[in-house]
C-alpha cells in the first residue's frame, strides 16, 4: 500500500498543497475542519497515510482506527461540544463515500443539524 496517492484531495492536505482548518497533527493523524459541514462542528480524521476506506483496512491497521476513534472526543471536549456527538465512516460509493482516503468525520454541537 503506497503512502500517499499524487491525485488524492486528502494526501494533498496532508502534504500542505491545499489548505485546511487544522485541529490537530501528529505522527500517523491529522484532524480538519470539513469544507462543507454538516454540524456546526464537524471534524475530519485521517490517517497521513493513504488508506483507500474501511473496505482496506486489515488487523494491522487496529491499532489506528483505534487511534482515530479516540482522539474524536478528546477534540470535541477542547473545541467545547459538551452535548454530545456522532462519528461517521463512509466506504464505497454505496455508502456514500466521495473522497477515497479513509475518514472519520466527527460531528457535534446544537441541534438541528443541516443533515441527518
Ligand atoms: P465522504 O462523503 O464521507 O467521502 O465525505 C467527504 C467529506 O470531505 C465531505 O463532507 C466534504 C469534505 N471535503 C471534500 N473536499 C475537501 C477539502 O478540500 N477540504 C476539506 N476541509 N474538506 C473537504
Amino acid at each position: 500500500m503506497s503512502h500517499s496517492d499524487p491525485n488524492c484531495i486528502f494526501c494533498k492536505i496532508v502534504a500542505g498543497q491545499i489548505p485546511s482548518r487544522k485541529v490537530h497533527e501528529d505522527d500517523e493523524l491529522l484532524v480538519f475542519h470539513d469544507i462543507q459541514p454538516w454540524a456546526p462542528v464537524h471534524l475530519l480524521i485521517i490517517p497521513k497515510r493513504h488508506i483507500v476506506s474501511m473496505a482496506e483496512v486489515t488487523e494491522a491497521e487496529a491499532g489506528l482506527l483505534g487511534r482515530m476513534m479516540t482522539l474524536g472526543p478528546r477534540l470535541m471536549k477542547e473545541l467545547g461540544v459538551s452535548n454530545g456527538f456522532r462519528h461517521v465512516i463512509n466506504t464505497g460509493h454505496d455508502g456514500g463515500q466521495e473522497v477515497f482516503h479513509l475518514h472519520l468525520h466527527v460531528m457535534g454541537g446544537p441541534r438541528p443539524w443541516a443533515k441527518g
